[in-house]
C-alpha cells in the first residue's frame, strides 16, 4: 500500500472522521430520564467556527517555553485533563475555551473533579475508552470508568456550563486512520486525548496550532509541565498508540521542522479550509 501524501492524509481524515457527541435522542439515552442533561445539539453545531486555534498538550517540555502569550493570542484554546494554567501562564497561557477530559479524571478522587475550580472555565468535553465496535448500549453498561454517574453529578452542580460527551464512534474512526496509515498493527486502544483533541479542533477551526505534541528541543522525560513526575512513556506512549499518532501528525504538519524544534509547534489546516 503506497504511503499517502500530506494532502491525501488530510482529506482522508476529513472524509472518514466525524466529531460526534451524545444527544438525548440516541438509544439507550432516549429512554433514560437523566438524558435531558445532555446537550440537545451536537458540539459541532454549537461551537465555532473559530479562525485560529491552539491545542496545548500537557507535556513537560512546555515548561520554560515562554509560549503563553502566543497560545492566548488564538481565538480558541483546547487543554487536557487536569492541566492547570494558574502559576504556569508564562508557558501555557491562561485562556481555556475547551477542556477535553478522559473518564479517569472524572472518576478518580485525586482530581476532585466535582469540586475543583480547574474544570469550571470553558466548555467541557469528556470521553471514555469504549470497546472497539461496541454499540452505545453495550458501552453504557460497561464503561471503563463511571463517566455517566460523574457526568450527572457534575451537571447538577454546574448546570450552566456546557458539557459534551464524545460518541465512541469518533474514537475508533480516529484510531482507524492511524492504523490504515501504518505498516504494522497498532494496539487496539483508543488514541490519546491529545490526538482526539487535535482532530476535534480541526473540525472547528480554520487553522490549528498544536504545542509540544511533537517534542521540541526542550524534550524531557518530565511527564507534565505541572508535576514533578518523570516517565518517558508520557511522551512516547504505552496504552495509547501515541508514537503512531505523532508520526501521523508529523506527516500532516504544514509548518516547518524548525518550528517543531524551536517552538514545539505544528500547524494543521482546519477541515473547512481543505479542497478535497
Ligand atoms: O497525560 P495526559 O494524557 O493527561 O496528557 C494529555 C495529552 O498530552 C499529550 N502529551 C502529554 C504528556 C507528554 N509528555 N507528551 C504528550 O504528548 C498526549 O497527547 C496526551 O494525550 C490522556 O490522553 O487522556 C492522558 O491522560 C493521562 C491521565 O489519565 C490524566 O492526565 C489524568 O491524570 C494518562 N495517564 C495515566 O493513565 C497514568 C495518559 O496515559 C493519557
Amino acid at each position: 500500500r503506497p504511503k499517502l501524501s500530506r494532502p491525501e492524509l488530510l482529506c482522508q481524515l476529513k472524509d472518514k472522521v466525524e466529531v460526534a457527541t451524545l444527544t438525548p435522542d440516541l438509544q439507550p439515552f432516549s429512554s433514560l430520564p437523566w438524558a435531558a442533561q445532555l446537550p440537545l445539539k451536537p458540539l459541532t453545531s454549537d461551537l465555532g467556527p473559530y479562525k485560529s486555534c491552539a491545542v496545548v498538550s500537557s507535556a513537560g517540555s512546555l515548561r520554560y517555553s515562554g509560549l503563553g502569550k502566543e497560545i492566548d493570542s488564538h481565538d480558541a484554546v483546547l487543554r487536557f485533563n487536569a492541566a492547570p494554567t494558574a502559576g504556569y501562564e508564562k508557558d501555557v497561557g491562561s485562556k481555556t475555551t475547551i477542556r477535553l477530559i478522559n473518564s479517569q479524571v472524572m472518576a478518580s478522587d485525586e482530581h476532585r473533579f466535582l469540586s475543583s475550580s480547574l474544570y469550571s472555565s470553558g466548555v467541557l468535553v469528556a470521553w471514555d475508552p469504549a470497546p472497539f465496535s461496541a454499540d452505545l448500549t453495550q458501552w453504557y453498561n460497561r464503561t471503563d470508568y463511571p463517566i455517566f454517574v460523574q457526568y450527572q453529578r457534575y451537571r447538577r452542580l454546574h448546570p450552566l456550563q456546557p458539557f459534551y460527551i464524545l460518541h465512541p464512534r469518533f474514537e475508533w474512526q480516529v484510531w482507524q486512520r492511524i492504523q490504515d496509515n501504518m505498516a504494522e498493527p497498532i494496539q487496539k486502544n483508543p488514541p490519546s486525548s491529545g490526538f482526539l483533541g487535535t482532530v476535534l479542533m480541526m473540525s472547528l477551526c480554520e487553522v490549528v496550532h498544536v504545542y509540544e505534541f511533537l517534542p521540541s528541543r526542550r524534550k524531557t522525560e518530565l511527564c507534565h509541565y505541572y508535576q514533578r513526575f518523570y516517565d518517558a512513556a508520557c511522551t512516547l506512549g504505552a496504552y495509547h498508540p501515541l508514537l503512531y499518532e505523532k508520526n501521523l501528525v508529523k506527516r500532516m504538519n504544514q509548518g516547518s521542522d524548525r518550528d517543531i524544534y524551536k517552538n514545539g509547534r505544528v500547524t494543521l489546516p482546519g477541515f473547512s479550509k481543505l479542497n478535497c
